[in-house]
C-alpha cells in the first residue's frame, strides 16, 4: 500500500466500491460554487450538485456566514422538552412554503430518518383515530426511501434489500413501477403511457381489504433508480384511490423538494397534495445534515388528544431541530427567495432537456428522460457485464474530463445546480460526449 492508500484504509465509504476507489484515490478537500477542488489542487465540475443536494452551489457565502454565526451563538440545545428559536422559525418558514393544509413540521437529520419518521407517524395517526388495524405500508418497485429498516422495506431497489431480505419489516407490499421503455422511451417530461399502473393500489386494497392499509409512499419522480417521471394522470389517480379508502399518501420529496422541479415542492408541480411530505437535502443545501416531515393539519391534530401533559409521539432524535442545521436552513430559504432560485431552475429546464436529448442517437443510448432539473441517459448494458459501461463512463469523466458524474449501473444521472451557468452546463455535456464517443 502507498502512504495515501493506507491513510484511507480506516474509512469505510458508503455505497462505494471501497477497494477499487482506494486503489486509485482522488480526494476532494474544497469546494466553491459549481466546482470541487481535490487535495492535489485539481478543479472538478460537479454535474450532480452533491447528491441532488447543493442546489445553489457549494460554500454559498450567505449560508456559510449564517452557520458561522449560529455555531458561536447557540451550538446545540436539548431537543426534547425544550427547543431553540431557529428550529421554530424554520418550521414556520417551511410550512408556509408547503401546499395549503400542510402546516406542521417534524425535524430529522436525513432523508432516511424522515422516511422512517413518516411511516411511524402514519401508523400512529390511524391508531390515534381508533383504526389501529391499519398497519400495512405500501411502497413501489424501484422506489428509494433511504436505508433505515422502514425505508429499505418500502423501498424497491433490489441490491439495497437483497442482503437484508429476511429482516425487512413485515406487512409491506409494493405496487408496480411505472418505467415502460417500450412505450415511453425518449419522452420529454411526463410519459404518456402508464396512468393505469395506479390501479395496482386497488389490487392491493382488494387483496388485503383497504381497512388494513395505513399509507402509500412514493417519490413523485423516482430519482435514484434513474429518473422515472410519473405518467400523465398517475399521481392524481393514486390520490383518488387513497381518498376513497382512507389511506394516507406520502410523497418522498427528498430530491423533488426545494426547486429541483422548479417549484417549492413536487406536489406543487404536479398539483397533487399528499398527506405527508418527507424532505432533506435542499432543506439546508446540504451544508448541515437535516431532514423534515411535513404533515397535514388533520394528521397532526389526530395526535393532539388526551391529557395535555402526555407525550403525543414517542419519537425524536438527539439532533432534531439542531440550531446550526436550522440556521443553515433559514439562510438557504433566504437564498432561494432573494436569488429567485426556483425561477432560475424553471428557466434552465428547456436548455437542460435539449442537451440531454441531444444524446438520443449516441451509440449505446437506449433512453433519455427528464423533468425539472432531473435527467437520465440510459445506455444498453454490455453483454454479461451490466453496469460496466456506466461505471467506465463515470471513471473516465472523473479522470480525463475532471467531471463528477453519477451513474446508477448503465444509467447516467443528472442533477445540475439550480443556478447553473448554461455555458458550464453545455461544456459538461460536451465532456461527456467526448467520453461516450470512445466507449465500447
Ligand atoms: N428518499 C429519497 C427519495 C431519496 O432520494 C433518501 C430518501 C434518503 O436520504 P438520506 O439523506 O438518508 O441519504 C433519498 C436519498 C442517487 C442518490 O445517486 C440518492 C440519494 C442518496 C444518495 C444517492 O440517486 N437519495
Ligand atoms: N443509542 C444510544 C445508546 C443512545 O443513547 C441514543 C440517543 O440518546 C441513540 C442510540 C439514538 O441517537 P440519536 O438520537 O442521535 O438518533
Amino acid at each position: 500500500m502507498t502512504a495515501a492508500q493506507s491513510d484511507l484504509d480506516a474509512y469505510w465509504m458508503p455505497f462505494t466500491a471501497n477497494r477499487d476507489f482506494k486503489a486509485k484515490p482522488r480526494v476532494i478537500s474544497g469546494a466553491s460554487g459549481h466546482y470541487y477542488t481535490t487535495t492535489d489542487g485539481t478543479k472538478l465540475y460537479d454535474t450532480f450538485s452533491g447528491l441532488w443536494t447543493s442546489g445553489v452551489g457549494h460554500c454559498h457565502p450567505k449560508i456559510v456566514e449564517a452557520v458561522q454565526k449560529q455555531v458561536a451563538e447557540l451550538d446545540y440545545c436539548m431537543s426534547f422538552q425544550v427547543t431553540n428559536n431557529k428550529a421554530i422559525e424554520l418550521a414556520d418558514r417551511v410550512t408556509k412554503m408547503a401546499p395549503d393544509g400542510i402546516d406542521h413540521c417534524f425535524f430529522t437529520n436525513s432523508g432516511s430518518e424522515s422516511v422512517d419518521t413518516a411511516l411511524k407517524i402514519a401508523l400512529g395517526y390511524h391508531r390515534a383515530r381508533g383504526e389501529g388495524n391499519r398497519t400495512r405500508l405500501i411502497g413501489r418497485e424501484r422506489g428509494y426511501h433511504g436505508v433505515n429498516f422502514g425505508g429499505m422495506s418500502v423501498g424497491g431497489m433490489v441490491p439495497n434489500r437483497k442482503a437484508f431480505s429476511a429482516n425487512l419489516i413485515p406487512g409491506v407490499d409494493h405496487i408496480r413501477h411505472t418505467h415502460n421503455p417500450e412505450l415511453n422511451a425518449f419522452t420529454r417530461g411526463l410519459p404518456a403511457h402508464g396512468a393505469e399502473l395506479a390501479e395496482d393500489l386497488e389490487r392491493l386494497c382488494g387483496l388485503h381489504d383497504a381497512s388494513n392499509i395505513a399509507a402509500v409512499i412514493v417519490e413523485p419522480v423516482a430519482g435514484s433508480t434513474g429518473v422515472l417521471p410519473p405518467p400523465v394522470g398517475y399521481l392524481e389517480r393514486l390520490r383518488e384511490i387513497c381518498d376513497q379508502h382512507g389511506i394516507l399518501l406520502i410523497f418522498d420529496e427528498v430530491i423533488a423538494a426545494f426547486g429541483r422541479l422548479g417549484t417549492s415542492f413536487g406536489a406543487d408541480r404536479f398539483g397533487v397534495t399528499p398527506d405527508i411530505i418527507t424532505c432533506a437535502k435542499g432543506l439546508t443545501n446540504g451544508v448541515i445534515p437535516m431532514g423534515a416531515v411535513l404533515v397535514r393539519d388533520s394528521v397532526y391534530d389526530a395526535f393532539m388528544q388526551g391529557p395535555e401533559n402526555t407525550v403525543e409521539l414517542f419519537h425524536g432524535y438527539t439532533y432534531s431541530g439542531h440550531p446550526v442545521a436550522a440556521a443553515a436552513g433559514l439562510a438557504t430559504m433566504d437564498v432561494y427567495d432573494e436569488e429567485g432560485t426556483f425561477e432560475q431552475s424553471t428557466a434552465l429546464e428547456p436548455h437542460f432537456e435539449d442537451l440531454l436529448h441531444s444524446f438520443a442517437d449516441q451509440k449505446h443510448v437506449i433512453d433519455v428522460r427528464n423533468i425539472g432539473l432531473m435527467g437520465a441517459i440510459e445506455m444498453a448494458p454490455r453483454d454479461g457485464a451490466p453496469g460496466a459501461r456506466g461505471g467506465e463512463t463515470h471513471k473516465r469523466c472523473f479522470w480525463e474530463e475532471n467531471l463528477v458524474l453519477r451513474n446508477g449501473m448503465d444509467t447516467l444521472q443528472f442533477s445540475p445546480f439550480l443556478n447553473s451557468n448554461p455555458d458550464e452546463m453545455e461544456q459538461s455535456f460536451a465532456s461527456i460526449r467526448r467520453v461516450l464517443d470512445s466507449i465500447e
